[in-house]
């Protein structure tokens, strides 16, 4: 068990607008979010230049469409959220005392063992972002516009059921990016629309 002190060292380490929850979802929740991926048709998204491995499936509005590459996974709209997603949006909402609409964008993420996803700051039309992690731990990564170096990357590992929240500094003067994972890991990710 970490001491007290590390625990304080390793938060104040953290970017400021970076919060993480550990066992934000019970396991029964992961279970039905886990049922729920089953039953979606993920397509391998395109990233930058290159396909990504990850395999995703999309809610966007109309309104989102043109942030996205004609054509490309990310693209194809999967509909109106299933209602498994509507109650995890409502629990994520609620912890961010917001109303569930405010979080306008859903993203699920599969990463097979060995997928990563790169540096990258998540589009500017979107506001807070709020990740749940599901099935396998991955490590997420940040490091600072201003200096993109190991000496000033930061990480944590995202366990199984737990939530992270980027909003502030993190969001706006931090790039983050997830190393390959060991073993196979499922995200969803929600976003709200900038302000
Ligand atoms: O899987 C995750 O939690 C990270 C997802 C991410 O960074 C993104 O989709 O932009």
């Amino acid at each position: 068990m970490m001491a007290q002190r590390d625990l304080f060292d390793e938060t104040a380490r953290l970017p400021s607008g970076l919060v993480y929850v550990p066992e934000f979802l019970t396991a029964a929740e992961e279970d039905v979010a886990l049922a729920g991926i089953g039953t979606l048709a993920l397509r391998e998204a395109r990233f930058r230049e290159y396909f990504a491995k990850r395999r995703v499936a999309h809610f966007h509005t109309e309104r989102d469409a043109p942030y996205y590459e004609e054509g490309s996974a990310d693209d194809v709209d999967h509909g109106p959220l299933p209602a498994w997603l509507v109650a995890l949006r409502a629990r994520v909402a609620a912890h961010l005392a917001l109303p569930a609409e405010a979080l306008v964008h859903a993203l699920v993420s599969e990463y097979r063992p060995g997928t990563p996803i790169g540096w990258h700051r998540d589009k500017p039309v979107y506001g807070i972002i709020a990740g749940l992690s599901l099935a396998g731990t991955g490590t997420m990564r940040w490091r600072p516009l201003a200096a993109q170096d190991a000496a000033h990357t930061v990480s944590l590992e995202l366990a199984p059921r737990s939530l992270y929240v980027m909003r502030d500094a993190i969001r706006a003067d931090w790039q983050h990016s997830m190393p390959p994972m060991k073993a196979l890991r499922y995200s969803i990710t929600l976003r709200t629309r900038a302000t």
